[in-house]
C-alpha cells in the first residue's frame, strides 16, 4: 500500500532514534524510509524501523530517491558537536530537518521553534520563547517565558530554564540542572546534571554543583 506520507531518513539507530521514531509515528505526518547508521547491520530493524546503511547514502536518498525530510537521530552525552556536523551535513545535501513536537509537548502559541528542533514528551516551552535551530527539548523539560535557546543545544531531561533566561549555541544543560530567572549562559558552556545556576556562565565554561561554579 503506497501512502502520500512524506518520507524521512533517521540518522541514527540509538536510544534517541528510538524515542524520536514514537514522535515521529504519533504525528502522522511522516512515513520513516529507514535508519542510517554504521553499528548495526543492513535490514536489522529498530523499533521495527531497518537499518538500510550508513550516511554515504544521503546524497542518493536526496537525489535519486527524492526523499527530502531528514532527522538527526543521534542525540548527545554532553558535546553537541555531532548533531551539528550531522545537522550541517544533511543542509548542505539540500534535505529539510522538519522539527519533531511530540503531541505531549505543551508548547505556547507564542513561541518560536526553529527547524530541526525536537521536542519531547512533557516538555514545556511557554510564551514568547525561542528555540534554536536543531536543539533538543527533552523529556519533562521546562522552558518558561521569554527564554532564547540557541542552536544545536541539548536542555535535558528535566531541565528547568526560568523566565528570560539565554542559552548560547551548542550548550549542553543536564539532567534536572535548574537555572533561576534572567540567567545568561554563553556559547558551548557544560552545565552539569543537578546544578542550580544563579549567575551567568561565560562561554565554554564547564559548571556543576549547587550553586553551580
Ligand atoms: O538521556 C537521554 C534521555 N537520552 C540520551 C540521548 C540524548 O543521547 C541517550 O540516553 C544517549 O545518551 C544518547 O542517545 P543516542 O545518541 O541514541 O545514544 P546511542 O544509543 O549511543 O546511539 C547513538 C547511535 O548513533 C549509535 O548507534 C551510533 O552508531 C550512531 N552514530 C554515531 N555517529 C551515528 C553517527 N549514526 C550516523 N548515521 N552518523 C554518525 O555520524
Amino acid at each position: 500500500m503506497t501512502t502520500d506520507k512524506e518520507k524521512i531518513i533517521i540518522l541514527g539507530g540509538g536510544g534517541h532514534a528510538k524515542v524520536l521514531i514514537e514522535i515521529i509515528r504519533s504525528g502522522g505526518i511522516f512515513e520513516i524510509a529507514g535508519i542510517l547508521d554504521a553499528r548495526f547491520e543492513k535490514g536489522l530493524k529498530i523499533s521495527g524501523v531497518p537499518v538500510i546503511g550508513k550516511d554515504d547514502l544521503l546524497p542518493g536518498i536526496f537525489e535519486r530517491d527524492r526523499i527530502i525530510n531528514a532527522c538527526i537521530g543521534v542525540g548527545s552525552t554532553r558535546d553537541n558537536s555531532l548533531r551539528r556536523a550531522l545537522y550541517e551535513k544533511v543542509k548542505q545535501i539540500g534535505f529539510s530537518v522538519p522539527s519533531l513536537v511530540h503531541p505531549k509537548a505543551v508548547v505556547s502559541a507564542s513561541c518560536r521553534i526553529s527547524e530541526g528542533t525536537q521536542l519531547m514528551a512533557s516538555s514545556v516551552v511557554q510564551p514568547c520563547s525561542f528555540i534554536g535551530e536543531n536543539t533538543i527539548i527533552n523529556t519533562g523539560a521546562i522552558i518558561d517565558h521569554d527564554c532564547n535557546v540557541g542552536r544545536h543545544v541539548h536542555i535535558c531531561p528535566g531541565a528547568v530554564l526560568s523566565g528570560e533566561c539565554l542559552v548560547g549555541e551548542g550548550s549542553f544543560i543536564g539532567t534536572g540542572a535548574t537555572i533561576v530567572n534572567g540567567i545568561k549562559i554563553g556559547k558551548n558552556v557544560t552545565i552539569g546534571a543537578g546544578s542550580v545556576v544563579v549567575n551567568d556562565i561565560a562561554d565554554d565554561s564547564v559548571v556543576k554543583g549547587v550553586p553551580a561554579r
